[in-house]
């Protein structure tokens, strides 16, 4: 069976694990650091980044937007409408929430990584400001709930729950819509929700 080599904090791994449960594909999960390189992650992938789905023959598949394309070719479209527009639409939501992500953990890695007096501001305002307008966005067009559910949508789930974890407290306000989308998500896919980015 893949084995997923992730981390419980990781909002692309939430991502990710969400996917294989929408699939319903069943897949072997390994908790790594990667800040510490692990032998297990970097022989998978040079770029030593979490996720990474290691193959059966040891192949490592990453990134995670790879990683989702993949298991909806391997669930037959479970993952991504087949319509080319929706589809585009899913693959453009899922690059905004993973966007966004990214300046957020620009920010968090600026902040761990450097010592204090090294700490550049006008760079974390500018990611900041990436994930406000991203944020901005999404709040007033919350994605469509239907029945079937995409990549999208779990990326915009893993998104907010990683902003719950880091960054609770500044950034709910005048964002209701998008809290009101995270609570119906979870009320409607309790299983998928279970799965979201935690310490
Ligand atoms: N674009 C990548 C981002 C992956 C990523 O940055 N993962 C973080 C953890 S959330 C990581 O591995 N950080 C360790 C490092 O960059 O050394 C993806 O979508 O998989």
């Amino acid at each position: 069976m893949p084995k997923l080599l992730y981390s419980p904090a990781s909002p692309y791994s939430a991502k990710v694990r969400m996917s294989a449960a929408l699939a319903g594909i069943a897949l072997d999960e390994e908790i790594v650091d990667a800040v510490s390189n692990p032998a297990s992650l970097i022989n998978a992938n040079p770029l030593g980044k979490i996720p990474t789905l290691v193959m059966e023959d040891g192949t490592g598949v990453y990134d995670s937007r790879v990683i989702t394309q993949h298991l909806n070719r391997l669930s037959g479209n479970k993952i991504f409408p087949k319509n080319p527009a929706k589809r585009l639409e899913a693959e453009r939501l899922e690059a905004l929430a993973d966007g966004i992500c990214d300046s957020l953990l620009a920010i968090i890695y600026e902040r761990r990584m450097r010592p204090e007096d090294k700490v550049h501001q006008p760079w974390t305002d500018r990611q900041w400001d990436k994930a406000t307008r991203g944020l901005d966005f999404l709040n007033a067009n919350p994605p469509k709930l239907p029945k079937s559910i995409n990549a999208g949508h779990l990326a915009v789930r893993a998104m907010i729950g990683y902003l719950d974890l880091r960054f609770a407290g500044k950034w709910e306000k005048g964002r209701s819509k998008l809290k009101r989308w995270a609570a119906k998500f979870d009320d409607k896919w309790p299983e998928i929700s279970a799965k979201i980015p935690k310490a």
